[in-house]
């Protein structure tokens, strides 16, 4: 429920930035969820043992993997306890500012993924965007409208008829799978053939994640952003060297046939390039499998290339600039800094509603079960210590 005495106020959505000052993103630390869905914060520990190595050779692309094998036994985690864990996020950012002794100065703490959809928003005009901005500590924390979330998948999922919703489900368990085949848990040189071979007959799962945490900004924004990182391209540098150009993206897709599937895959690479520009990854692997689930063939892009490549061979009718989405996203990520203020711990709503094309904010009334379930108690006493230190 909105409060009835305050206004919306809505943000046009041919609003630009003339400049898109974007900083270089920089991991501050990173975090894991195994496969009992327990985290793991130590970031050397984890990215010894919860960060995967790419490895797939041509040979094994021509051995045609069926990316549907094993889908009867996939391990996955219900959509409920899949909706970004703030709890976690922010016992990482406690343990990181334990060590350094200071509070992250970012503007805005949120994942990913949720800023991926507003900077691609001017090309998915239709769909709806609804996020909760629960003020904390001069920060602003966005998490999604779980609730609605939550029912926008059990839609999407719903299929009337039970065999495409069957078939649905398998082209994303092929996702997973893909993952499962192309990378290794060590490096490729510490793994034994056999260790090699087996891993098509590995159950997969989705409870596993490996998430860096980067600092990055536009503008004068500075974001604190969590993202899911599938794997290494190479190896881990040595100490404390940027880790974030060997990160990969991983991603499937239909086998492009026709002409008509040409645009159709552009706009996954524009959505694409989005989620891995956002934290700073600069590899991206798309393995493509026809309606079978057979891997057909693998193609590696490299981030910065994208936007170029698009400008060449988009459809003129979808247009889809990477350029123009960081002018929209530069101007409404400092619009929604702007315009809420940091000074009161009040909780706010940040939607999209794709029918009247209105992008807006408005304060809710307080909702102290949601605002408790994201800022922890734990990460309540580190601050109020943290600055009862500082004064
Ligand atoms: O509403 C959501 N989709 C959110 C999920 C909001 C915030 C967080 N999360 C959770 C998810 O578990 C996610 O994996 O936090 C994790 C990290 O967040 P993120 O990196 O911001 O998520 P995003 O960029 O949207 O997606 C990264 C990966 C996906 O890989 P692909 O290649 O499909 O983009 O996270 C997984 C998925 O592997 N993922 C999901 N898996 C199942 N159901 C979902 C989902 N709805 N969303 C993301
Ligand atoms: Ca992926």
């Amino acid at each position: 429920m909105y409060l009835s005495n305050n206004m919306i106020k809505t943000f046009p959505l041919n609003s630009r930035a003339k400049t898109t000052a974007l900083k270089q993103p920089k991991e501050l630390f990173s975090f894991a969820r195994d496969i009992d869905g327990e985290y793991i914060f130590d970031s050397t520990k984890v990215q010894d043992e919860n960060l995967s190595y790419y490895y797939l050779p041509d040979a094994s692309v021509d051995k045609q993997i069926d990316l549907g094998a094993g889908y009867s036994n996939f391990k996955k985690i219900p959509e409920e306890e899949n909706l970004g864990d703030f709890p976690a996020l922010l016992k990482g950012v406690m343990n990181y500012e334990q060590s350094t002794g200071t509070k992250i100065n970012s503007d805005i703490i949120t994942f990913r993924g949720l800023m991926t959809k507003i900077l691609t928003l001017p090309y998915n005009l239709k769909d709806p965007l609804d996020l909760h901005v629960i003020v904390y500590d001069g920060q602003l924390f966005i998490k999604n409208n779980d609730e609605i979330e939550l029912k926008r998948r059990q839609q999407n999922n719903q299929h009337e008829d039970p065999s495409k919703q069957e078939m649905m489900k398998k082209f994303e368990y092929s996702g997973y799978k893909f993952e499962a085949v192309s990378t290794l848990s060590k490096p490729w040189g510490d793994c034994s053939r056999q260790l090699i071979e087996k891993r098509n007959k590995k159950v997969v799962n989705n409870y596993e994640q490996y998430i860096s945490v980067v600092k990055t900004g536009i503008g004068k924004v500075k974001l604190l952003l969590a993202g899911e990182v599938d794997c290494l391209w190479d190896y881990i540098p040595e100490d404390g060297k940027d880790i974030l150009p060997h990160y990969v993206e991983l991603k499937t897709s239909k086998v492009i046939e026709a002409p008509g599937q040409v645009v159709n895959f552009e706009k996954k690479l524009f959505r694409t390039w989005a989620q891995s520009f956002l934290i700073g990854i600069r590899k991206i692997v798309y393995g493509f499998r026809d309606d079978n689930l057979i891997l057909r063939n693998v193609e590696v892009y490299n981030t910065e290339e994208i936007p170029i490549m698009l400008k060449d061979t988009i459809n003129v009718n979808t247009k889809i600039v990477c350029m123009n989405a960081l002018k929209w996203y530069g101007a409404v990520i400092e619009w929604i800094n702007n315009e809420i203020p940091k000074d009161a711990d009040k909780l706010w709503s940040l939607t999209y509603d794709p029918g009247s094309k209105s992008f807006s904010i408005v304060e809710l009334m307080q909702d102290s079960e949601l605002r408790n379930s994201v800022i922890t108690e734990d990460f309540k006493e580190w601050r109020i210590s943290l600055h009862k230190t500082e004064s």
